[in-house]
């Protein structure tokens, strides 16, 4: 483990083992909150956190904004998820643990969950968080939430002197190599550091099989999936001397596709992928209306800046906002036009 990380994730082993004990002398749960929009990094993260925490004696559990989508079902996490939206009981939460995000509204209706509940913990890596305390680890420089996750669990291995391969089992071992393969773009993005492949390996010998992950999270299309990544991507415009590439996705293609909204998540890296494109964007209407934007660069734009001014955030090379009662066409217009001025 890099120098730099060892007190940080020393602080959140201890900072879980006080939190378990804490759960279970006055017998309530930890809940675990990931970001809505779930994807592998947050589930891959949630579900090692509630596996650890677990084997601290504590009943924990991952609050799903929504369901598992269909290429994390590999992992069979069942049993550690909850759908507090769906069932009242599960909403019951004596301590919440945030992980790839920080703030109640990035889990979308669960927020409010995590917002009423006092006693926090907080694992992140998004540039955009500005908070700071004793009971938070947010690294922007480590490629996922699982290598920060990772770096705790070994830290509590440690500390509790369990062997890292009796705490970390296989399925943990799936989750977090899961998370750091797709925020990693399985390890071709600049967030990819030598360590990170270290700890790749490490999970690897803990018996994480990266060839299944790669398949599940980038190769494996549904029909819909193809067809309207592939639509969108014919539709796409290269705008300001080829430096913009942007596309629109509306209500209609969805239902011409029978695709769902997670079904065109390829095709931002996709159009920031061509030569001399800057940066990408793909704007996509959400089923209640209003505007999905994600955004993708490469060395000269700063997506998380922009996305903040729409109130979004993310990672400088990737990230995303959500505006409401916005026309498609005049969006596009207006993003064109503020980022000619950037670029
Ligand atoms: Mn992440």
């Amino acid at each position: 483990m890099k120098e730099i990380y060892r007190n940080d994730a020393l602080r959140m082993a201890r900072q879980m083992v006080e939190a378990a004990k804490r759960a279970t002398e006055s017998g309530s749960r930890i809940l675990v909150f990931p970001h809505k929009s779930v994807d592998g990094d947050c589930i891959g993260s949630s579900c090692s956190l509630v596996s650890l925490l677990r084997k601290l004696g504590a009943e924990a559990y991952v609050a799903m904004p929504e369901r598992l989508p269909d290429n994390m079902a590999f992992l069979s996490v069942d049993d550690l998820l909850v759908f507090p939206l769906e069932n009242e009981e599960d909403r019951d939460c004596a301590i919440a643990f945030a992980v790839d995000c920080s703030e109640g509204h990035r889990m979308g209706d669960c927020g409010e969950i995590y917002d009423a509940c006092p006693d926090k913990l907080i694992i992140d890596h998004h540039a955009s968080v500005k908070l700071k305390g004793e009971n938070m680890w947010i690294r922007p420089e480590a490629s996922s939430a699982c290598e920060l996750c990772y770096y705790t669990a070994v830290s509590l291995a440690d500390i509790k002197g369990i062997p890292v391969e009796e705490l970390i089992d296989k399925r943990t071992a799936e989750c977090l190599l899961m998370g750091i393969v797709t925020d990693t773009g399985r390890f071709t993005y600049r967030n990819t550091s030598p360590e990170t492949l270290i700890v790749a390996g490490e999970l690897m010998e803990l018996g994480a099989d990266v060839a299944i992950i790669c398949y599940y999270q980038f190769d494996r299309k549904m029909p819909s999936e193809f067809f309207i990544s592939n639509a969108a991507c014919v539709n796409a415009s290269l705008l300001l001397n080829g430096k913009l590439a942007i596309t629109c996705i509306d209500n209609d293609m969805f239902s011409r596709f029978g695709a769902g909204r997670d079904e065109v998540a390829d095709v931002v890296s996709r159009l920031r992928d061509i030569e001399g494109v800057e940066l990408a964007v793909v704007l996509r209407q959400t089923e209640d209306g209003a505007i999905r934007a994600n955004l993708r660069s490469k060395e000269s734009f700063d997506c998380s800046v922009f996305a903040e001014s729409y109130g979004g955030g993310g990672h400088v090379r990737a990230a995303g906002f959500t505006v409401k009662d916005r026309q498609l066409d005049e969006l596009r217009d207006e993003i064109t036009d503020r980022v000619n001025k950037l670029l």
